[in-house]
């Protein structure tokens, strides 16, 4: 389907009103009952799985293994984290490649990002029919969306589907957390261990965490004393949260905040929003998928692939090929309101130099800060809400279901923190440098360590013991973001120095377990047992990296998570790789196809 009639069947949806969301809890406790028990080692026995018995003799190895040191269950490969990553991760070395694999999940479930973000209003970014995977023409062709960008429960019975259709949950632990990961050099084999004292060893090792899955919860004094509830987005409580009646605090604007705040405003009886950073927001657009786009969309699965994959963000549109600068000030605002209308992440793509060019950018800047004093009724609100110290875009740009538009309720009001900031938690409520504001409960909508966080939080050691926080002090360095030097075996799916954050996930995701699964292949087919980045393969592509960032303007929001900079303390450097899906894949291809260059293989 000509990319052109989608969008013209998007324009209708924008037309139609916004359907309001509903709470992500609506449907959560009904996904997790659905969720079997969590399989334990020993419960799923594959062919080529051994226990190496070290207990007592007579000892049933594969049967009831007591979580004890003593005993090792062995893999091929242990996968880490059971979102989308590792669900086709596990199929594709699994059944493709017929390895003995085993994928530790920290949750009771699968889901990853998805299986812990259901705070209200959870949905995704990118539109349904593209957020998916592609691997399964019949997955593709079976799985009806409901609206044109998925809600969290939507994208829950979706994994839970897929890993039901493929077989993949017997062969993932749940409940389990890897605590800590070494690599043995005599025997070329990843030794893992778990909060529970459970202990694994596979050959390779890959890591499926998901770049946003690291909470940040801000250490504010007197935290601990605070009388009524608290609770972080990216941990909500699966039972849901109750905001009738209370006053409710909420943290943080970015995208997170921006969808949770229409809909705690809904049902609490004051809702305080905390910003440090005013943010731009572009609506969503998001309606009910008509029986006709789905049909549309069906029938030209293949084409809409090859866009996303071919794409600079993984996204199935392209990138206008007009300056904004070259435009006459009217055709430049008769083009932005046109992709006002059609809402979401394509406004970006208005113009090919808004991530490029200064000038370009602040057209689209000051478009939508028009657009804010628009809706805000408040003139004062609106100034408040208005971002001024970022281009539009060079921080990961939100989308909305009337947040601006919340501001006009009675009962919700904006603190700014960025001018009277935080300084103490209290057993009643919030202080800033300003004054209290009583609270019965506060939302941390405060974002995460992310892409490094989830991955230090394993303790890593490679060769001679060496610690993956020691070998990133100074920011992640990859090679390709797909292994780091030192640490043979170890591949981290949509690792910082990749695309990921900046593309469409799942097709980010397929293009690194493609390529994994076939670098596995390779050593395999020719008998190769070890795969290492060479340093210096690294670290000019942490230079390349480096330099992608630096041809746009996404290092210069100095507030921005693509550069650590919403965790105290963490490295200033610009973690994904800027330089587009399609080309890095290029690199990707290229690099296999030169026989792994850059990477010492061995026996
Ligand atoms: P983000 O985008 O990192 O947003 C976190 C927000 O929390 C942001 O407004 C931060 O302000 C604010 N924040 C963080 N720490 C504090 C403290 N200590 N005090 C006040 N405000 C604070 O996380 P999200 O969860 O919204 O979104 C993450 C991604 O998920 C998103 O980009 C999409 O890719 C999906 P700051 O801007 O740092 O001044």
């Amino acid at each position: 389907m000509a990319i052109t009639e989608l969008m013209r069947l998007w324009g209708q949806h924008a037309a139609k009103k916004a359907q309001p969301a509903r709470t992500a809890l609506d449907h959560a406790d009904a996904i997790d009952s659905t969720s079997p028990p969590a399989n334990r080692p020993g419960e799923t026995r594959r062919k080529r799985l051994t226990w190496r018995q070290r207990g007592p003799e007579g000892t049933m190895p594969d049967m009831q293994a007591p979580k004890t040191p003593e005993y090792t269950a062995e893999y091929d490969a242990i996968i880490v984290g059971a979102g989308f990553s590792g669900l086709y991760q596990l199929h594709a070395l699994r059944d493709r490649l017929g390895l003995s694999v085993r994928v530790l999940e920290a949750g009771d479930g699968v889901g990853g990002t998805w299986y812990w973000n259901r705070y209200p209003g959870a949905r995704c970014d990118s539109e349904s029919y593209y957020y998916s995977y592609s691997f399964s023409k019949e997955l593709e062709q079976e799985w009806e969306w409901s609206e044109r960008y998925p809600e969290q429960p939507e994208i829950m019975r979706y994994l839970n589907h897929a890993a039901e259709r493929f077989g993949l949950k017997r062969d993932i632990q749940f409940g389990t957390r890897v605590t800590h990961a070494a690599f043995d050099e005599a025997a070329g084999r990843w030794q893992v261990a778990t909060e529970a004292g459970e202990r694994f060893s596979a050959q390779f090792l890959i890591t499926a965490v998901g770049c946003l899955s690291s909470t940040n919860v801000p250490k504010i004094p007197g935290l601990e004393s605070f009388a009524g509830e608290w609770h972080h987005t990216g941990r909500w409580p699966h039972g849901g949260v109750d905001f009738r009646g209370k006053r409710v605090g909420l943290v943080g604007t970015g995208s997170t905040g921006i969808q949770a705040t229409p809909v705690i405003a809904r049902d609490a009886r004051h809702l305080t929003v905390f910003q440090r950073t005013a943010n731009y927001s572009i609506p969503a657009r998001n309606g009910p998928m008509s029986a006709e786009a789905r049909a549309e969309i069906k029938r030209n699965y293949a084409a809409i692939r090859e866009k996303s994959r071919g794409s600079t963000n993984g996204h199935p549109w392209d990138i206008s090929a007009a300056s904004a600068l070259d435009a006459g000030p009217e055709e430049r605002m008769a083009l932005y309101e046109d992709a006002w209308k059609v809402g979401g992440l394509r406004f970006r793509a208005a113009f090919k130099d808004l991530l490029s060019h200064p000038e370009a950018n602040e057209t689209a800047s000051e478009f939508i800060r028009g657009k804010i004093r628009e809706v805000v009724h408040d003139p004062a609100t609106a100034e408040l809400l208005t971002p001024r110290d970022h281009g539009f875009a060079t921080k990961r740009p939100p989308i909305d279901t009337e947040y601006f538009e919340t501001f006009n309720r009675d009962n919700v009001s904006l603190v700014d923190v960025r001018a009277h900031p935080i300084e103490a938690i209290s057993r009643d409520g919030l202080r800033t440098t300003e004054g209290e504001h009583k609270l019965d409960m506060i939302v941390f909508a405060t974002g995460f360590d992310a892409m490094t966080g989830p991955l230090l939080a394993m303790d890593i050691r490679g060769r001679g013991g060496a610690a993956l926080a020691e070998a990133w002090t100074a920011g992640p360095r990859t090679y390709l973001g797909l292994q780091v030097a030192g640490f043979p075996n170890l591949f981290t799916i949509t690792g910082p120095g990749s695309p990921s954050v900046l593309c469409n996930m799942p097709t980010a995701i397929e293009q690194h377990v493609d390529w994994i699964t076939d670098c596995i292949r390779h050593l395999r087919d020719h008998r190769l047992a070890r795969i290492e980045a060479r340093a210096e393969a690294a670290e000019r592509w942490v230079a390349q990296v480096n330099e992608a960032a630096h041809a746009t303007l996404l290092p210069t929001a100095a507030s921005s998570w693509y550069l650590g900079a919403n965790v105290p303390g963490k490295p200033r450097v610009f973690m994904p790789y800027a330089g587009g899906l399609a080309r890095y894949a290029g690199i990707c291809r290229e690099v296999a196809a030169n026989g792994y260059e850059g990477f010492v293989l061995g026996r």
